[in-house]
């Protein structure tokens, strides 16, 4: 591979040897001479800088000339991991970098590893976003992501004493060579006070006097495309006080309030919540949200008006507005107050231009969590917003009444009511609640969820009325990955392996190619090859558990494994309650018996929510499980059970590549999409799980590949109770009558068999069918699940057959990589088309 032609920058590996040595000078004070690994990182990534900066100008230069549609993907979270490796592979450096830094005395990997995630995100929803700057990047398409820049990321995670304890994520102490603060680029961004309003004959002219007022500064994190000159751009936004401090204060000998102001403006993008599907209604979060939309829509019209001056009406031409769920919703009303209130447009002009520019992705339909806010914190905080809703809702609700108007008129009335933007709490009927989700479907043109199961879930459930009012609103975009992170540079050797057998690396941008592998999967000699890799990245996953926990596992052993945040509806618990069945089963067995026994390492990874008591329960209950099975001499040679901390993205791309097996176990109907059972797929690891999310696709893809003889299923170890069940089986589970392996682990657990007395609350969430509980129904999926992990040791035992079904999964992933997402954003909802640097 050879380096772009356009770019300036010298990259033969003297020049870059000799050019990161001048960085560790000049940008680190570090000494030539010690040249640590810490410096050498940083002098290698002050150096990259360069490389990014000088085609992110290019790039924009372009689009500036050019002025194409450009999506801006709004996101509270953006989950990116580490950018060093990635930055050289996609500018397709790897090799003169390799070598500079051979001659300072350092291998690549082992430096990149100084570097620390950019943890901007909880899970799914943020990599997401992060995966789709990628692809929009690859794909050269226009567009930025947007959000915020917090101080501290999702909280690393300690095990003490097998608790969760959550410490704050420094991640910016040693300074971050990946984004370029922007002090030319910074927006007031208001809050409090209140309104006044003057009326000139028919017109009202609204003028908000607000209390509070930070500054919102931009900084540029350089998105580099792969294969491509173009790179993208995502903007994060810091907020500061006004004034620096007040001097006044100070000088009255108040240095304490001299600060305030410093501290109160500069919480709002101090921390990321580390909340995953259970929001907790804070105004603090409202304000980071209103904060980073408000500056993101400010430099959208700012730079429209440079090129449009002010015809509006051309905006939906030239802008579009992801939202990434409810989160940056605000925006919608944001859109109008800059529209009328600074730009003076009428009510119904703004209004029009907002729905074109909007649209809206649902990732969740947990009840708890689709964001509600008491209309009381929203008027504190936004006075002119609130409003600006409450005249949505009117007009939303109006026009209601004409589209319903042949509904009988209670039934209309109660239609209204379920789909009013502003309603009474349901729990507190005294109290109003802004219904972000409502407000998010009124104003956009488009309405997606994430797999083609959660699209038509949203329509029959949470957005029942909406679709059966904007039946053509509603649409699906399955989640992807991008293959270049998860495949190419976490798993270079099969990487390797992969363009070897396809003759062409293509198959990186055009993952279809990848179907090119089905024939190789019935060639022994290549079959060999895989395993090969699979067991050297289990090795390298074999260092790492010996790195956390201090153990040396077998690397010949089935790697089994759960990695996903720790919640009660991706039932992690399950998954501990089939190990403990496995750990009864063979203390029971006799020494010959044991001998048929396939070895496992099982492997459970994830956070918790710092306020959610029954999943930290679940992570204290996998490391009490685990120290008994580890521990146990007749065992350990055959199972073993480990938490490994602080999973991140880093961590993940470790795992995976080594996984056997991977679990997507989440009670039917609950998991919107996943992405890590995309990952896993990608890297050719079976997959255990319930016919949820893309978890179907994914068995569709598979069966697809394996002819037309196939059955959905066929190939993976699917188990467990079908969505449209679930309500049935809800009402009916007080009646459920438990399995007898289920009683004796439950009794095991409570009795204390695991060292540990503290299990009752989670032995009872799931237990106590008189208090009508098991919501998530792991009692009626336990006896299938125990049958399916049969099939899997029956199965490890013909490992011909398995490798043989890992290349499959590989052959069949492509329909999983975020280009294709991207590509179905691009031309379904966004319209914006590729605009390649030459
Ligand atoms: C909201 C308010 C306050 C604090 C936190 C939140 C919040 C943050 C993240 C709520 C939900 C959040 O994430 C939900 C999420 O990650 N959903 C996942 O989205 C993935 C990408 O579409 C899907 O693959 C997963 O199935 C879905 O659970």
């Amino acid at each position: 591979r050879k380096r772009a032609e356009t770019s300036k920058k010298p990259t033969d590996p003297e020049t870059v040897h000799s050019d990161v040595l001048a960085k560790v000078e000049f940008n680190s004070g570090g000494n030539r001479g010690q040249v640590t690994a810490l410096l050498a990182y940083q002098g290698l990534a002050w150096n990259l800088r360069e490389h990014l900066m000088e085609r992110m100008i290019a790039t924009q230069n372009l689009w500036r000339e050019k002025d194409p549609k450009f999506v801006y993907y709004l996101s509270a979270e953006f989950l990116m991991g580490r950018s060093l490796l990635n930055t050289i592979q996609n500018l397709e450096l790897y090799e003169p970098y390799a070598q500079a830094l051979k001659m300072l005395g350092y291998n690549l990997e082992t430096l990149a590893e100084k570097e620390r995630d950019a943890s901007l995100g909880n899970g799914g929803l943020g990599r997401l976003a992060a995966c789709f700057l990628d692809a929009m990047a690859t794909m050269n398409l226009p567009g930025w992501g947007y959000g915020i820049r917090y101080k501290y990321g999702m909280f690393k995670q300690i095990i003490k004493d097998g608790e969760q304890m959550e410490v704050p994520d420094v991640w910016l102490t040693d300074g971050n060579p990946w984004e370029v603060r922007r002090p030319d680029v910074v927006f007031p961004v208001s809050f409090g006070g209140k309104l006044k309003k003057t009326v000139t004959g028919s017109h009202e002219l609204v003028e908000w006097i607000p209390d509070e007022q930070v500054i919102a500064m931009a900084y540029d994190v350089p998105i580099p495309g792969f294969n491509t000159q173009n790179t993208g751009n995502l903007r994060l936004w810091e907020s500061l006080p006004v004034n620096e401090f007040d001097l006044d204060a100070f000088n009255k000998g108040d240095i304490l309030s001299a600060y305030n102001e410093k501290g109160r403006a500069e919480a709002i993008t101090s921390v990321l919540y580390p909340n995953d599907s259970t929001p907790e209604g804070k105004a603090l979060r409202l304000k980071q949200q209103y904060f980073f939309v408000s500056a993101s829509l400010q430099d959208v019209l700012a730079r429209f008006k440079k090129v449009h001056g002010n015809q509006f009406d051309l905006l939906p031409e030239k802008a579009c507005f992801q939202l990434n769920d409810t989160h940056p919703t605000i925006g919608i009303a944001e859109m109008v107050h800059l529209l009328v209130d600074k730009e003076g447009l009428d009510w119904e002009a703004a209004w029009g231009i907002t729905t074109k520019v909007f649209a809206f992705t649902n990732h969740t339909i947990m009840p708890e969590a689709l964001e509600k806010w008491p209309v009381k914190v929203m008027r504190e905080f936004l006075p002119r917003h609130m409003e600006i809703i409450e005249t949505i809702d009117t007009q939303w609700q109006a026009f209601l009444e004409e589209k319903l108007s042949e509904m009988p008129k209670a039934e209309k009335q109660a239609a209204i009511d379920r789909m009013a933007i502003v309603h009474p709490n349901q729990w507190n009927k005294e109290e109003m609640l802004v219904n972000m989700a409502h407000l998010a479907v009124v104003g956009s043109h488009t309405v997606n969820g994430v797999a083609q199961i959660h699209s038509d879930i949203i329509k029959s459930t949470i957005f029942k009325d909406f679709h059966g009012v904007f039946p053509l609103k509603f649409q699906n975009k399955t989640n992807g990955v991008t293959p270049r992170r998860w495949l190419v540079f976490s798993n270079t050797d099969l990487a390797t392996l992969i363009t070897e057998a396809l003759g062409t690396q293509e198959w990186m941008t055009n993952c279809k190619l990848l179907e090119g592998l089905k024939p190789f999967a019935e060639d022994a000699e290549f079959r060999k090859k895989w395993s090969a890799v699979k067991r050297k990245n289990k090795e390298r996953l074999g260092a790492k558990i010996r790195e956390l926990t201090g153990d040396d596992v077998d690397t010949s052993s089935m790697f089994d494994i759960q990695i996903k945040r720790i919640h009660e509806y991706k039932r992690q618990f399950l998954n501990v309650l089939s190990v403990i069945r496995r750990y009864n089963t063979i203390k029971a067995m006799t020494p010959e018996e044991r001998k048929s026994v396939v070895p496992r390492v099982c492997v459970i990874a994830g956070k918790a929510a710092s306020s959610y008591e029954r999943a930290k329960d679940i992570i204290r209950l996998v490391g009490a499980v685990g120290d008994t099975i580890n521990t146990d001499p007749e065992v350990r040679d055959l199972l073993r059970l480990y938490f490994l901390p602080d999973y991140n993205v880093s961590l993940a791309e470790v795992i995976i590549p080594a996984a056997d097996l991977s679990q997507h176990i989440s009670t039917a109907g609950t998991e919107a999409s996943g992405t890590s059972n995309m990952k896993f797929q990608m890297n050719g690891s079976l997959i255990l799980g319930t016919m949820d999310g893309a978890n179907i696709e994914i068995a569709e893809e598979i069966a697809a590949i394996q002819g037309p003889d196939a059955k959905v299923g066929d190939g993976l170890f699917i188990f467990g109770v079908d969505a449209k069940d679930v309500p049935k089986l809800r009402k009916e589970r007080k009646e459920f009558k438990t399995d007898p392996r289920w009683d004796e682990i439950m009794d095991m657990i409570k009795k204390g068999t695991f060292g540990n007395d503290k299990f009752e609350a989670l032995v009872d969430s799931v237990n106590d069918m008189t208090v009508g509980n098991d919501w998530f129904l792991l009692a009626n999926d336990f006896a299938t699940y125990l049958d399916v992990q049969d099939e899997v040791d029956a199965m490890w035992k013909n490992q011909d057959e398995w490798v043989r079904r890992s290349i499959l999964y590989t052959a069949s992933s492509g329909k999983f990589s975020s280009d294709r997402t991207i590509s179905q954003y691009a031309e379904e909802i966004w319209d914006v088309q590729p605009l390649a640097v030459a």
